[in-house]
């Protein structure tokens, strides 16, 4: 077997990935069980628990997929090193600011901070500053992480190019790999939405620093222009980079052509107006918007997931697949994103949405693309990588059940989730009132769902660890 060395970054956000997701899944099995009732004398932690739960899984999954993105990147275009030193050092200084308002100020307004919460909760006001500053810090680093591939995109491929226009002329010269086109459109989204979110941070430091209020509305479009474009488009880093590598299992090219251009260019148009889905309750929004956020998010779906999906389908049904743990985690990333997208399309129905806004249905849909679609990819290549530099004998039967594991332990903590949701049990609650005392019991089955999800995770990244480490000693 050929081996090719993986460079030392990606080797870098391994390490870091791997360190801080089994801290944060801890949180979220304190989280339900908490909610079970099990351990009621850490209740005044589930706020601040959550908070860092929600900011850190989102803020580790979204520079995860990037460094993978980068990482397929280098394939097809020079980066600067420098870049990727500068996007690990910031990140790094924010995690810690984020821990420390978090466990030292006890900050708690949830990963949205949805104003003017930040500045009227009982944490002291340094530690809302520090949560502000600790986003400032990362979101500044990421935007110019973005800009950097863009710009680096751009030494090879013009703007048009790199978003396929070419080939909907009939051409195929040059060759655009789906995986740059797919990375160009999330960087550009990513763009938008961390200049979103410095309007945000700026008008919070306006209101610290002079008194002067913001609106609240204009407030909340601009955190969800934020907040779900850069979740959105976390998802599609991941999906790029299946794109490139699942190829390569199959032993059959997955190529550029007008489908997968056009879709991807409706995306970039379609993913930045969804968002309106999360004001449905903001009877002061205007109604058109309304609209347009039901008509845009189902039209969201059919062309990112609906065209990927059959395509790797396609690309699967009767080739001669070698499947191992990176194979299969990207097949059954892609279909949590599917069957997590269906949850997402539903709520997003604004009859549906009257009843289940804010229920634990949401959580439901997102951790079902975030843990079993953007997780298993993301996993499923740094296993990959690091496979492909160290060539260690793989063992098939143990591996299945590594996947076993973390499926159901998945899906058996995002089903109680669901129910939950379906049974009206609001979200964000660390305590369930009688009304609602079902929920207790769904949190105490998925505590233990998700413990097992846990113990697959860590045998997984065992798997990873070892073959990390022969990669180490060969990294360029
Ligand atoms: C197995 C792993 C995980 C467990 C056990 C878990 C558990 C939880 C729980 C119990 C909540 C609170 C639900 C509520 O009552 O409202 C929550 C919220 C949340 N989780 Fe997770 N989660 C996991 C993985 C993830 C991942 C991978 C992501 C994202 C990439 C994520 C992002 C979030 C976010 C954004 C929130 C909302 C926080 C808020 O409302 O401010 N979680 N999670
Ligand atoms: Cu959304």
């Amino acid at each position: 077997m050929t081996t090719r060395p993986a460079s030392s970054q990606l080797l870098i956000w391994i390490a870091i990935t791997f360190l801080l997701f089994p801290v944060l899944i801890l949180l979220g099995i304190l989280m339900r069980s908490i909610q079970a009732g099990e351990i009621s004398a850490l209740q005044p932690w589930f706020y601040p628990a959550m908070t860092l739960h929600g900011v850190g899984m989102v803020g580790v999954w979204y520079v995860a997929a990037m460094a993978c993105a980068a990482d397929v990147l280098s394939r097809h275009v020079t980066l600067p090193p420098a870049l990727g030193r500068l996007a690990i050092a910031g990140t790094v200084l924010g995690v810690v600011l984020l821990l420390a308002c978090v466990l030292l100020g006890r900050f708690a307004a949830g990963w949205y901070f949805l104003y003017p919460l930040p500045l009227k909760g009982e944490w002291p006001l340094w530690s809302a500053v520090t949560f502000l500053l600790s986003l400032t810090v990362l979101g500044a680093t990421w935007f110019i992480w973005s800009l950097g591939l863009l710009w680096a995109i751009s030494r090879r491929f013009s703007l048009g190019q790199a978003l396929g226009w070419h080939y909907l002329a009939g051409r195929t010269d040059p060759v655009l790999p789906p995986s740059v086109l797919i990375t160009t459109v999330s960087l550009i989204a990513g763009v938008a939405a961390l200049v979103s979110a410095v309007i945000v941070l700026a008008l919070f430091y306006l209101e610290l620093l002079t008194g002067q209020a913001s609106d609240a509305l204009l407030m909340k479009n601009l955190t969800f222009f934020f907040g779900h474009t850069l979740v959105n488009l976390a998802m599609y880093l991941g999906v790029a980079v299946a794109y490139e590598i699942l190829p390569e299992y199959a032993g059959r090219p997955w190529k550029t052509n007008k489908i997968v251009v056009v879709s991807w260019n409706t995306v970039l148009l379609i993913v930045l107006v969804a968002y309106f889905h999360h004001l449905y309750m903001d009877f002061v929004q205007p109604g058109i918007l309304q609209y347009i956020g039901q008509v845009a998010s189902y039209a969201s779906a059919i062309p990112a997931a609906v065209v990927t999906i059959f395509g790797a389908l396609l690309l699967v049904y009767r080739s001669r697949m070698r499947w191992n743990l990176a194979s299969l985690l990207f097949f059954l990333g892609l279909v949590g994103w599917a069957i997590g997208g269906v949850g997402a399309v539903i709520d997003s129905t604004i009859s549906v949405n009257a009843r289940l806004h804010n229920t634990l249905w949401v959580p439901a849909h997102f951790h079902t693309y975030m843990v079993a679609g953007l997780a298993f990819l993301v996993i499923g290549y740094f296993y990959h990588r690091c496979q492909e530099a160290a060539a260690l004998r793989e063992s098939k039967g143990y591996h299945q059940l590594l996947i076993v594991l973390m499926t159901a332990g998945a899906y058996g903590f995002f089903l109680m989730f669901y129910l939950a949701g379906a049974f009206s049990v609001p979200r964000r609650f660390a305590v369930y009132p009688v009304e609602i005392g079902h929920g207790a019991s769904f949190a105490g089955w998925a505590a233990l769902f998700a413990t097992l999800f846990l113990v697959g995770f860590v045998l997984t990244a065992t798997e990873v660890g070892r073959r990390w480490r022969a990669a180490l000693s060969s990294a360029t």
